[in-house]
C-alpha cells in the first residue's frame, strides 16, 4: 500500500520512474531529534526520497547544499508528505523535535517518520 502511495506521489511531483526499494522508520519520543544530515548512502542519489509523517506534529528543518546554508522550518503534521527530489534531494536537513500530545494516532504517542527510498 505504501509502495503504491509513494509511486503515485512521485508521479504527482514529476518523478515518473520512482522504484521504492526501502523504508527507514524513525520513532521520536518527547525531546528526541535528528541532527543535520544528507542522505547520501544510496547508490542512486537522483531518485527522490519521499517521507511520511505519522503521529505527533514536529518541526522539519531544510537547509541547502552546504551545511552552513540558511535553513527554513516546516511544521509537519500527521499525514504530511515530504518529497526531496530534484535539487533538494541532496540538501541538508534535520528534525528538530515533536510537539507532544498533538495526535492520538499512535497508542504510546510520539511521531513515526517513514522515509521511502530507491536505492539503486
Ligand atoms: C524526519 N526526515 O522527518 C527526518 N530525509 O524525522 C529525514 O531525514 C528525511 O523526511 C530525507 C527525505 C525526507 C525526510
Ligand atoms: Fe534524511
Amino acid at each position: 500500500m505504501i509502495k503504491d502511495l509513494v509511486i503515485a506521489i512521485a508521479k504527482e511531483t514529476g518523478n515518473n520512474d520512482f522504484h521504492p526499494q526501502s523504508c527507514l522508520i524513525n520513532l521520536y519520543g518527547k525531546g528526541e531529534k535528528l541532527g543535520m544530515h544528507r542522505d547520501n548512502t544510496e547508490e542512486n542519489l537522483s531518485a527522490p526520497i519521499i517521507s511520511i509523517s505519522l503521529g505527533d506534529t514536529g518541526i522539519f528543518v531544510l537547509g541547502g547544499k552546504l551545511r552552513t546554508d540558511k535553513t527554513r522550518q516546516y511544521i509537519v503534521q500527521s499525514g504530511d508528505v515530504i518529497v526531496m527530489g530534484g535539487e533538494s534531494r541532496n540538501f541538508f536537513h534535520a528534525f528538530k523535535g515533536t510537539v507532544p500530545n498533538t495526535s492520538n494516532l499512535l497508542k504510546n504517542g510520539g511521531r513515526l517518520n517513514l522515509t521511502i527510498r530507491q536505492v539503486n
